[in-house]
C-alpha cells in the first residue's frame, strides 16, 4: 500500500513500476481515503505501541493506493524491496532507503507474512475487486 505521504509525493507510479519491472503481477489496485476503524484493523497488531494513535491519525489524512501483487515468495521479496521499517537502516536501492527519511513517513506499507496478507485483502479488498488473468510475462519471467 502506498501511504499518504507517497501518494502526495508522487511515488505511487515509481512504486508501482519497481514491481511491475521485476516481473510481479498486479491483481488488484485501488485508491482508498481509509477510515480510522479501518486502520485500527489493519494495525491492530500494534495497537499496544506508543506511536499507534499517531499511525493510524497520519494513515488517516489522505487517500492510499492499495494493491495486490502475485508472484513467487512476493511477500518475503516485496519487503526486501521495501526496506527496513525506519528509514534510517533501509539501504539504499530500496524504496524506503531512496524515498524516505523517518519511519512514520516511510511511504509504503507491505504484508509482513501469508496469514496477515490474507486478513488485510480481506479488510481492503472485495473478491470482485481482485483479477485472476494469465499475464502474458509469465513465460518470460519464470522457468
Ligand atoms: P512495517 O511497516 O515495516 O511492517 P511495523 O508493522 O512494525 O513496520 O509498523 C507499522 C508502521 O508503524 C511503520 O511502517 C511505521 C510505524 N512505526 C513503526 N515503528 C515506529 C516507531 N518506533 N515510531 C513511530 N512509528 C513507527
Ligand atoms: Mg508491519
Amino acid at each position: 500500500m502506498v501511504k499518504p505521504d507517497g501518494v502526495q509525493r508522487g511515488l505511487t507510479g515509481e512504486i508501482i513500476q519497481r514491481f511491475e519491472k521485476r516481473g510481479y503481477k498486479m491483481v488488484g489496485c485501488k485508491m482508498v481515503w481509509p477510515s480510522k476503524e479501518l486502520l485500527e484493523k489493519h494495525y491492530a497488531d500494534l495497537s499496544g505501541q506508543p506511536f499507534f494513535a499517531g499511525l493510524i491519525a497520519f494513515m488517516a489524512t489522505g487517500p492510499v493506493v492499495a494493491m495486490v501483487w502475485e508472484g513467487k515468495e512476493i511477500i518475503k521479496m516485496g519487503r526486501m524491496m521495501l526496506g527496513a521499517t525506519n528509514p534510517q537502516e533501509s539501504a539504499p536501492g530500496t524504496l524506503r532507503g531512496d524515498y524516505s527519511i523517518d519511519v512514520t513517513r516511510n511511504i509504503i506499507h507491505g504484508s509482513d507474512g501469508v496469514d496477515i496478507a490474507k486478513k488485510e485483502i480481506g479488510l481492503w479488498f472485495k473478491p470482485e475487486e481482485m483479477f485472476d488473468y494469465k499475464s502474458c510475462l509469465k513465460e518470460m519471467v519464470y522457468e
